[in-house]
């Protein structure tokens, strides 16, 4: 028998009126297509404006992937490569400052670092580079390495995720980034990357980051074998940590692109989707501040309509952006900071440049890529 949507759309819409949290039943009730995209939209809409009100949030920020060989094999990775093939590289000392030297000289107060699993580079290597890049400019936020970096170091150090950010911290880390979460639950871990760190290792890794005083971002990739159980599987477990230490910052879903990866079968999610995905995440992910819409990976279109399904981010201005493009994203590789504002301003929000910590950025009208730090903004989670 075919039971209607309406009577628990309705108790949803209750709970979020009075601000009370959804459950996991909750979460895989509103990916039914029955439950309509708008109304589950504009639940979501309503957390986003209670926590971040009218504001559109941008940072200006450069990638950097020092090396793209890695020793895994995720099989929805277009980017890695293996050692020996042409495709293959690992940065200079040179080229890595050459890459924070373009980023002070464009105004960025972000370096957004990752990169592969090397299977000759030593631990002292990534070390090295957050510390060179630390020395060099040390105004420059690095957002670096995420937990299945970490914890590959741990492999190769035999040291405790503690010792090892200990290390990095004093070598200049500022944050951590998100990825390596994928999707947790096992059957699907299992498939897409089964050799990498399991899902209590990297919610362990973020937990000692948040001890240690590291704010860190959380990430869900979707769209390719998942079900919807899966999804809100994911959001549950980061919910629960983030109650834990209140260390997560953003939460970025992560659209799967398809384009020359191991499961290129997979068509791409559709926007209808990559909106749900984004108004969910806002309405499970109760406790954490900010809900990002990476500009990069859903195109500026759907971005601009996430900033009323539950976004209030999109990310940066991002300069040499690889593991998108690298999958056959087809949007731009950098905005100006024009640019970005306008498509925010178009959506109907406030653009307000934030750093990596979320403050506000102050310019110099006068000399853009002169700035200072502002107050810290505040959010109603
Ligand atoms: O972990 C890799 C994903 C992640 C593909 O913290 C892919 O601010 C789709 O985590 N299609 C890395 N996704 C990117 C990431 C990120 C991006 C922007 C901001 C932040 C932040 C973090 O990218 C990986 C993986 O989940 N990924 N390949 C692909 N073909």
């Amino acid at each position: 028998m075919l039971h209607s949507i309406a009577p628990r759309l309705k108790t949803i819409r209750d709970k979020v009126e009075a601000g009370e949290r959804l459950s996991f039943e909750d979460g895989v009730a509103l990916y039914q297509n029955s439950a309509p995209l708008n109304d589950v939209g504009a639940l979501a809409n309503i957390v986003r404006e209670r926590v971040n009100g009218n504001a559109g949030y941008f940072n200006i920020n450069t990638h950097l992937n020092a090396t793209n060989i890695c020793v895994y094999r995720c099989t929805f990775c277009a980017f890695r490569s293996d050692l020996r093939d042409e495709r293959g590289y690992v940065m200079s000392d040179e080229q890595i400052i050459a890459r924070g030297q373009e980023a002070i000289d464009n105004g960025c107060t972000e370096l957004h670092i990752v990169g592969g699993l090397h299977h000759q580079l030593k631990y002292d290597w990534y070390v090295h580079l957050v510390r060179i890049l630390h020395t060099a400019f040390p105004h420059l936020h690095l957002k670096a390495w995420t937990g299945v970096e970490i914890n590959w170091f741990e492999f190769l150090t035999k040291k405790s995720v503690r010792e090892i950010l200990e290390d990095l911290i004093d070598a200049g880390l500022g944050s951590m980034p998100g990825g390596g979460a994928e999707i947790f639950h096992p059957e699907v871990r299992n498939q897409i990357c089964e050799h990498k760190s399991d899902a209590s290792k990297w919610i362990e890794i973020h937990r000692t980051a948040h001890q240690l005083g590291l704010k860190t971002n959380c990430t869900m990739l979707y769209g390719h074998v998942e079900r919807d159980f899966h999804r809100i599987d994911h959001l549950c477990r980061l919910r629960e940590l983030q109650d834990e230490t209140g260390g997560f910052q953003t939460f970025i879903p992560l659209a799967f692109h398809p384009d020359n990866t191991g499961l290129s079968h997979i068509k791409k999610p559709s926007a209808l989707m990559d909106l749900r995905t984004m108004a969910i995440s806002r309405l499970m992910l109760d406790n954490i501040p900010h809900i990002k819409a990476y500009w990069i990976m859903l195109g500026i279109g759907t971005a601009q309509t996430a900033l009323s399904y539950g976004a209030d981010d999109i990310d940066g201005t991002v300069r040499h952006e690889l593991i998108y493009h690298d999958a056959g994203a087809t949007t731009p590789e950098l905005l100006t900071v024009e640019q970005i504002k306008r498509l925010i301003a178009e959506a109907g929000r406030e653009p307000i440049e934030r750093d990596t910590l979320y403050r506000r950025i102050e310019r110099d009208h006068a000399n853009p890529a002169a700035w200072r730090v502002g107050e810290q903004i505040a959010v109603g989670v």
